[in-house]
């Protein structure tokens, strides 16, 4: 299924004069406070986040599965599926591979199903926490820090594989996640552990094309429950620190213990230029891969205060960090969820391009907390839909994402065109 141009015009039309009224009392709210209106148009408009392969199915837990029908059966109709978010936000134009899920075995073709929907390929990502049917060696016991060098071997090779196959497609960076770690004390020397893990890391970089990144993503527990050999950003930013310019830390919110001041690990790893790449989520008690925004929107915006903050502007934004979505849960259709997801997103990167930071600046410099607070909360508290549609708008989406989406009736379109008992590929 694809969705037509006239389908969106019909749809803004219809939402046109509503819309209009709502923007232009905000527009002049902003402009009376100094707020350039086009500009920030512009910087939303521009911003983009990649939609992860492996969440346009339904997602699952250990305990069960609840397939939602026309999902994915391949990587064509994954990237058709990317297509049509994108045809509805404008702000969703890359898709990041996870390796074997989503393996391209024709990439001429894949690049070309891709090209006419304006999709482009972010990081790919290696899998090296589960073991593949045929596959020589285990990862029962971990991969690139594994103690035989015989697995660790196995595990580089696939990683190296896996950047061949994003070479052929335009990507950009090798995402690593690592589940290795142990279960129960004493199961593992931690030091030799990560010093394995180093060297195996040292031997994907020397493979790295030279325009090329490798992300380093951490998690403190699962599905190891004592120890992880990668458990949080201190150890991932040790790792790329040795490794040199091609590595930088990835963050993934989900993967922080409760109550984690993620902003700060942002802010310090951004100081360092080692801020890498970005999986958007969000959770209430663990890693829960909850739609982003949907439990701690405030957390959420106070990132992006801090993204704001330590980039330039928008340039640095786009160019240095990777923004993916990584989530996946059983409830939602897969679509929908992605959709609200990028919207929070945006909807956070706003905000904090609102903050007075001049203002902001000279309450911390006054050690007025007082003042400070009431510049952040500003920013947040304005209700800035207005500006996101507007920008939607202007660069061809839908006024209404999620709307247009069900007025289309886009879910049992495709359960019209693939089935209802199609699987996707992936967790
Ligand atoms: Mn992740």
């Amino acid at each position: 299924m694809r969705i037509t141009k006239e389908q969106i015009l019909d749809h803004n039309q219809k939402q046109s004069k509503e819309h209009n009224e709502s923007f232009s009392f905000l527009a002049d709210q902003l402009t009376s406070q100094n707020i350039d209106v086009e500009v920030l148009v512009n910087q939303i408009a521009s911003f983009e986040v990649s939609i992860p392969s492996w969440a346009l199915g339904a997602g699952g837990t250990r305990f069960g599965r609840f397939p939602i029908g026309g999902e994915p059966g391949n990587l064509e109709e994954k990237i058709e599926d990317v297509g049509l978010i994108h045809a509805l936000n404008r702000s969703s134009g890359a898709i990041s591979l996870h390796i074997p899920w989503d393996t391209p075995g024709d990439a001429a073709a894949i690049n070309k199903l891709a090209e006419d929907l304006n999709i482009t390929f972010d990081a790919v990502n290696s899998n090296t926490f589960q073991d593949q049917p045929n596959q020589e060696y285990s990862y029962k016991f971990g991969s690139l820090s594994h103690t035989d060098a015989k697995v660790r071997k196995q595990a580089i090779d696939h990683n190296i594989e896996v950047i061949k196959y994003g070479e052929a497609l335009g990507s950009k960076a090798l995402t690593v996640w690592l589940a290795d770690g142990s279960v129960f004390p004493g199961q593992q020397n931690f030091r030799k552990a990560l010093e394995r893990t180093y060297q195996s890391l040292e031997e994907i970089c020397n493979a790295l094309p030279d325009d090329w990144k490798v992300l380093i993503e951490y998690k403190p527990y699962e599905p190891n429950f004592y120890s992880m050999v990668i458990p949080d950003w201190g150890t991932s930013l040790l790792l790329a620190n040795k490794l040199g310019v091609k590595a930088k830390t990835l963050v993934d919110l989900g993967h922080h213990l409760p109550n984690t001041n993620i902003e700060q690990i942002v802010s310090i790893l951004l100081m360092e230029g080692k801020l890498g790449g970005f999986h958007f989520n969000d959770s209430k008690y663990g890693d829960d891969d909850l739609t982003t925004g949907s439990i701690k929107p405030y957390q959420l915006f106070l990132i992006f205060n801090e993204l704001v903050e330590g980039t330039s502007g928008k340039d640095d934004l786009e160019q240095n960090i990777s923004w993916m979505i990584d989530a996946s849960h059983n409830v939602k259709d897969p679509l929908e969820d992605l959709l609200q997801s990028v919207e929070a997103i945006k909807k956070s990167y706003a905000q904090a391009l609102l903050i007075d930071r001049q203002k902001l600046s000279e309450a911390r410099q006054s050690n007025d907390p007082v003042g400070a607070q009431e510049c952040l909360q500003e920013a947040f508290q304005t209700d800035i839909r207005p500006l996101l549609r507007e920008a939607r708008i202007r660069s061809g989406a839908a006024a209404n994402p999620i709307g247009l989406f069900r007025d289309l009736n886009v879910r049992s379109e495709l359960i019209n065109e693939r089935g209802s008992d199609t699987i996707a590929t992936g967790l």
